[in-house]
């Protein structure tokens, strides 16, 4: 069976200025993973350093954390079975020219850097993103009810 996870998404200044949060949302909603928590904000610089922290140093770093920084960003913590990868797969390649079309980055994005949407890539940085966004009394527990309908005995 697969786990159940989280993963955290932020919906990038670019996504929130062209007015794609609703259909961003959508995408995750569709495949069937739950907001367990969200925050709208104005991400200080500090913490847009340590977000791509994986990045320091690379030529992209500084326009890159400046760009998160720039306007406000909508992070939400989404959980479901197998979270992780479906995410990646819904967002799509890094640069929106490589990205497949159905995916967020491929329909919306023609940039490397102006990509929507970013999501954790493994179950430790979902971790490590989660913590620089939330405490453990923010995310909520609770259930939907149309689990029954979503998954079999061997999903
Ligand atoms: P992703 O996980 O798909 O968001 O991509 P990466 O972690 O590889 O890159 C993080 C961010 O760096 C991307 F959102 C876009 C930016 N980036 C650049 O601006 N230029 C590059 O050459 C590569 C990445």
């Amino acid at each position: 069976m697969r786990m159940t996870e989280r993963t955290l998404i932020i919906i990038k200044p670019d996504g929130i200025q062209r007015r794609l949060v609703g259909e961003i949302i959508q995408r995750f909603e569709n495949k069937a993973a739950k907001i367990v928590a969200a925050k709208f904000m104005q991400v200080p610089e500090e913490l847009s350093r340590k977000v791509y922290a994986v990045h320091k140093g690379k030529p992209f770093f500084e326009p890159l954390t400046k760009l998160l920084s720039s306007s406000p960003v909508l992070v939400i913590v989404w959980e479901a079975r197998n979270v992780i990868d479906i995410t990646r797969k819904i967002i799509g390649a890094t640069s929106g020219f490589e990205a497949q079309m159905g995916t967020i980055r491929g329909d919306f994005s023609c940039s490397t850097r102006y990509n929507l949407v970013h999501s954790s890539d493994s179950p430790e940085s979902a971790e490590y993103e989660i913590n620089l966004f939330f405490r453990p009394d923010e995310i909520v527990d609770y259930e939907l009810t149309d689990e029954k309908w979503l998954y079999c005995e061997n999903d």
